[in-house]
């Protein structure tokens, strides 16, 4: 039954791959990246369990949309809000596995925040990320700003927010769609629905099926697809940024993440990295080897990024008020703390 079920999985990708016309070179692209993202999760949780690094979030199940958007998006002309689930977004559009770790242990020289936000809170000028709120859904209407000063610069950009379920109960995200929608603007708004936000299902969040459901109440158009199915995906996030891009207003794609649970019980059915590898070894563009060197290198890759960034300055207390204001601090907290109060932060480090 489960094979007969993994059959018919590895048939509908087929069926997406005719359609979608990737070539060998491109497929194996995608994959790379994919099983990229998913070692460095992994690697990351690990350090999470061993308590050598807090913070972070999973990426797991979420890298087929993540990767597929990624080659959608001009990098250095386009906008990308990410949210904090997308390794695989930022690890596509070329952020640096030593960046990603710099990020995680709170690094000075972390080019997301400098050490001063919540890992995965992407951010990066050069790459077109614009730096994300801790505050769920507010990058959403950002987004849809962002969206409209491109149309009246009449720039060639497109703006992509990435959310998941949970943050479409948040008005922000109403009120972009909203705005978007009015006024046409090319943005891509991409759901990435895993079903839950924290532990409240999302039959608590909304009372309709699909979060793209909504998208025609905002004169918005709405996708549907599979996040297991990575061709389908590519060739749904391809007609919405040409959409997006020639002038045909917004778009919110909703993409079916398999559950945690699912992944684990019949992953090759739902799991989009274990889906992908089945595929490409039964059509024969990979070999057992190809992929077994594939992961080595990586793994290799991933260790040397993680060991450079860990000898790497932290950033210190007092960064908290950097970037804040232009000049001329209305507190500043470190003399502050040393002229109005007993409070010794060097002692209380220590004790620490
Ligand atoms: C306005 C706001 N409310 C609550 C939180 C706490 N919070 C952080 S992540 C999260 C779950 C979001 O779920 P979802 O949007 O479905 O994304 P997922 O983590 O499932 O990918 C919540 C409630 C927050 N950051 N901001
Ligand atoms: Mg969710």
């Amino acid at each position: 039954m489960q094979d007969v079920a993994a059959e018919a999985h590895i048939h509908r990708l087929q069926e997406s791959f005719n359609a979608l016309n990737y070539s060998a070179e491109e497929t194996l692209d995608v994959y790379g990246l994919m099983l990229l993202a998913r070692l460095t999760d992994e690697y990351l949780a690990d350090l999470r369990t061993k308590g050598l690094m807090t913070g972070g979030v999973s990426c797991k199940g979420h890298e087929a949309i993540q990767v597929v958007c990624a080659r959608e998006l001009v990098v250095g002309t386009d906008y990308t809000l990410p949210y904090y689930r997308d390794l695989a977004l930022v690890i596509a559009m070329g952020m640096p596995l030593y960046d990603i770790f710099l990020n995680h242990l709170g690094s000075e020289a972390d080019p997301n925040s400098g050490g001063r936000m919540r890992p995965a809170h992407w951010s990066s000028r050069k790459l077109g990320i614009v730096s994300s709120s801790g505050v769920a859904a507010t990058h959403i209407l950002h987004a849809a700003g962002i969206a409209f000063a491109a149309q009246i610069r009449q720039s060639s950009a497109i703006t992509a927010a990435f959310f998941g379920e949970g943050a479409t109960s948040e008005g922000d995200f109403h009120e972009a769609l909203n705005f978007a929608g009015i006024h046409r603007v090319g943005a891509l708004f991409i759901c990435e629905n895993n079903g839950v936000a924290l532990s409240t299902p999302q039959s608590r969040q909304m009372k309709v099926k699909h979060v793209v459901d909504r998208a025609s109440a905002y004169g918005v158009h709405g996708m549907l697809v599979d996040g297991s199915n990575v061709f389908a995906a590519a060739a749904a996030i391809r007609d919405a940024a040409t959409r997006a891009r020639s002038g045909g207003g917004p778009v919110l794609l909703e993409a079916i993440i398999p559950s945690q649970m699912r992944m684990r019980e019949q992953p090759d059915i739902y799991d989009p990295v274990y889906g992908l590898r089945a595929f490409l070894l039964q059509s024969g563009k990979l070999t057992e080897a190809a992929d077994t060197e594939m992961r080595e290198t990586f793994t290799q890759k991933i260790e040397d990024a993680y060991k450079l960034a860990l000898s790497a300055d932290k950033a210190g207390i007092f960064a908290v008020q950097d970037y804040v204001y232009a000049d001329n601090p209305a507190v500043n907290v470190q003399e502050h703390l040393q002229t109005e109060t007993s409070f010794n932060i060097e002692e209380t480090l220590q004790h620490d």
